[in-house]
């Protein structure tokens, strides 16, 4: 399939630098250790707009037949090795809180490369390392493991649908340590049987990318292991169809590695001087051990074709012990060629899904290898490009019309609407509010609550949510119970939205602005606003982003303002400032945070955290100490929450 008519794509902007320096630095470590190339995104921007990416595509497909004697090419070809670095790049996302994916890159640091899932992508980076060194800054590593995958994939006749280019390179591993293995990950989302674990976690047994290949628990029920596929798949978002096209798609391609039952040696972890050296033989070529399974799928594993559903619904399969003394199956009473190929527990479990969705699918995919090409390319896509955010996000030549998991926006429409005649609009609104209010409060708070609901939806892990859209007008969002009498806010803006609607003034304008406005009536600074939102037809895009909405200890509280890409400082100035907000008389200071600094006064678990953990502490202290100061950062911290999903583009 040829790339689509290619659309859109200024090479500006998109990514703005409230996105980076988001995840904290590894433990242990400074900033200033870490790397500096290609780290700052307006750079990367900037490079990217200048490389040559039809050059990268002709340097990659030559690339993938040059064997090198370092870690040789099976079959003369390196696609499958690509393409299996490409899945664990992006297989690692979870739309639970949007964290894993290849955005960042991350793959070439731990914790993720030394899971026993990615052993001997190492190598791959080792391999791949002249093609980045030669197009330098603007080809991110992110963008580089999937391109590759891309090119695999093409260079072996597989289907490809396009190619969103804008991965910016995280300069260490930390943004995975919550997708564990991690002492970070054990206290936060910890999984007391591994091997079941469960949402937020994507894979089953952490260190994998997904599921066990051999069965749950390494034992070969097909049947079981149908169940664990569906539910980690879903974890991420794929539904059966997307699951069976990858899964049958991506074995089309390669061979697992399995010599002997020794093992892999020790992970980069481990040893990062000589990394998986593989214990069978010569530790590579046919000696190498990756997964200590052994074999290929089909007949002809560097070429695209549907031959893995056809074979596995047309053959007996029978189960036994391979070199690597693990489960696997073969064909039974196999000749010639069809001797030579195996199966995972994880195929087999096609054929014995208790749903029976996936053995139809199976036959459909046998049947048509068109339909295959299709879903496949469409589900592909869709695992390397899921993480990415909206379609405004992607950068290059090759992107693809947007997707529905990217949940477009309309365009914005022009506004004409003067704001300073909303916003008096808006003002007068709460002042008749605070007349009207029994207690005589002045009630711009409820306002303030709508905007920042709106809009801390936003999620820095996979530039989901945010108020663009204003989808809290909707179902699902507007039922959280986080939401509850929202929708009597929303009301009484309702007589504005109603004058200024024909004059290109959106809802989600519109509740930022009043929000803005409140916050200001409040005793907050001068709010800076930035017009240009548009509104969604429905609550689609804010269906899975309701994770921990009523955070229940400090560690997720933190886990929560972190998720949106807000730091420590950020945190505290938002939480006093919200708190200030909930006190009679309700003015904008630092108030709270001086009264929480006294001795006696009685906080909430959570707050207490602003008292007691030593950084928070020093940072609540500063915010008590000067309110100007106070006041000041939460204007900005503020603005960034609001504008946080404001992708320029086009
Ligand atoms: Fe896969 C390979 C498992 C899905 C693509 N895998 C493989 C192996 C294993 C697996 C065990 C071997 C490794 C070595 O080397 O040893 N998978 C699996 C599982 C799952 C999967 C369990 C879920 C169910 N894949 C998948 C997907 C894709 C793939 C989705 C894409 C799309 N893989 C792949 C490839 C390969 C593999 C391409 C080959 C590699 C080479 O050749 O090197």
């Amino acid at each position: 399939m040829a790339y689509l008519p290619v659309l859109l794509v200024l090479p500006l902007l998109a990514v703005s630098d409230s996105h980076v320096g988001s995840y904290p630095a590894a433990a242990g470590m400074r900033s200033d250790d870490l790397p500096r190339w290609g780290y700052t995104p307006e750079d990367y921007v900037a490079a990217l707009a200048k490389l040559d990416f039809e050059a990268v595509k002709t340097d990659l497909t030559a690339f993938m037949t040059q064997s090198q004697d370092f870690w040789p090419a099976d079959y003369g070809h390196y696609g499958g090795l690509l393409i299996r670095q490409a899945w664990h790049c992006a297989g690692t996302y979870r739309s639970s809180d949007g964290r894993g994916g290849c955005d960042g890159g991350s793959q070439r640091f731990g914790p993720s490369l030394s899971w026993e899932d990615n052993a001997n992508l190492d190598k791959s980076k080792t391999l791949l390392w002249p093609i980045k060194e030669k197009f330098g800054l603007g080809l991110s590593w992110g963008d580089l493991i999937i391109l590759a995958g891309n090119v695999a994939i093409e260079s072996m006749g597989g289907p490809v649908l396009g190619f969103c280019a804008g991965r910016v390179d995280a300069a260490d591993g930390s943004q995975d340590e919550l997708l564990g293995p991690t002492a970070r990950q054990e206290s936060l989302f910890p999984c007391p049987v591994n091997g079941d674990c469960k949402a937020p976690l994507g894979p089953d047994t952490v260190g994998l990318i997904y599921v066990n290949p051999q069965g749950p628990m390494a034992n070969p029920i097909p049947r079981l292991s149908a169940g664990q596929i569906r539910d980690t798949f879903g974890r991420m978002g794929m539904n059966d169809s997307e699951t069976v096209a990858l899964i049958g798609g991506g074995h089309a391609f390669g061979k697992t590695h399995g010599a002997c039952p020794e093992g892999p040696g020790p992970s980069p972890q481990e040893d990062p001087t000589r990394p998986w050296p593989g214990k069978c033989g010569s530790g590579k070529g046919k000696d190498a051990y990756t997964s200590g399974l052994e074999g290929p799928w089909t007949t002809n594993p560097t070429q695209w074709d549907n031959s893995y559903f056809k074979h596995l619904q047309s053959l007996t399969w029978e189960l036994y012990k391979g070199p690597g003394n693990k489960w696997q199956w073969r064909v039974q009473n196999a000749t010639g060629a069809l001797s030579g190929i195996m199966m995972l527990t994880t195929d087999i479990a096609l054929l014995e899904d208790p749903e029976g969705s996936y053995q139809k699918l199976v036959r459909e995919f046998a049947e048509d290898a068109a339909k295959l090409d299709h879903a496949f390319a469409h589900a592909w896509y869709k695992l390397a490009t899921r993480d990415m955010g909206p379609v405004t996000r992607c950068l290059g030549k090759d992107v693809p019309p947007a997707q529905p998991w990217q949940y477009p926006l309309p365009a914005p429409s022009q506004p004409q609407a003067k704001l300073s005649k909303v916003r008096a609009e808006v003002v007068k609104m709460l002042n008749r509010s605070k007349t009207e209010s029994a207690e005589g409060f002045f009630s711009a708070v409820p306002f303030a609550r709508l905007a920042w609901r709106c809009a801390s939806t936003f999620r820095a892990t996979d530039y989901r949510g945010g108020c663009n859209g204003a989808r809290i007008r909707f179902s699902p969002e507007k039922d959280w119970p986080v939401n509850k009498g929202l929708d009597q806010v929303l009301e009484s803006l309702q007589l504005i939205q109603d004058r200024f609607a024909g004059r290109g003034l959106p809802w989600a304008d519109l509740i930022v602005l009043a929000g803005n406005t409140a916050v200001e009536e409040l005793g907050g600074k001068k709010m800076q606003f930035c017009s240009g939102r548009s509104d969604a037809a429905d609550g689609q895009g804010s269906h899975d982003l309701d994770l921990d909405l009523q955070p229940k200890s400090w560690a997720t509280v933190r886990e929560s303002f972190e998720r949106m890409g807000l730091s420590a400082r950020e945190m505290v100035v938002l939480s006093g400032g919200a708190r200030a907000l909930g006190f009679a008389g309700a003015q904008l200071s630092n108030s709270y945070l001086t009264r929480l600094l006294g001795i006696g006064h009685a906080a909430s678990e959570t707050d207490l955290m602003f008292k007691f953990d030593p950084v928070l502490a020093a940072i609540t202290q500063e915010y008590a100490s000067d309110n100007g100061l106070f006041l000041e950062d939460f204007a900005q911290a503020w603005t960034k929450v609001m504008d946080a999903d404001r992708f320029k583009g086009p």
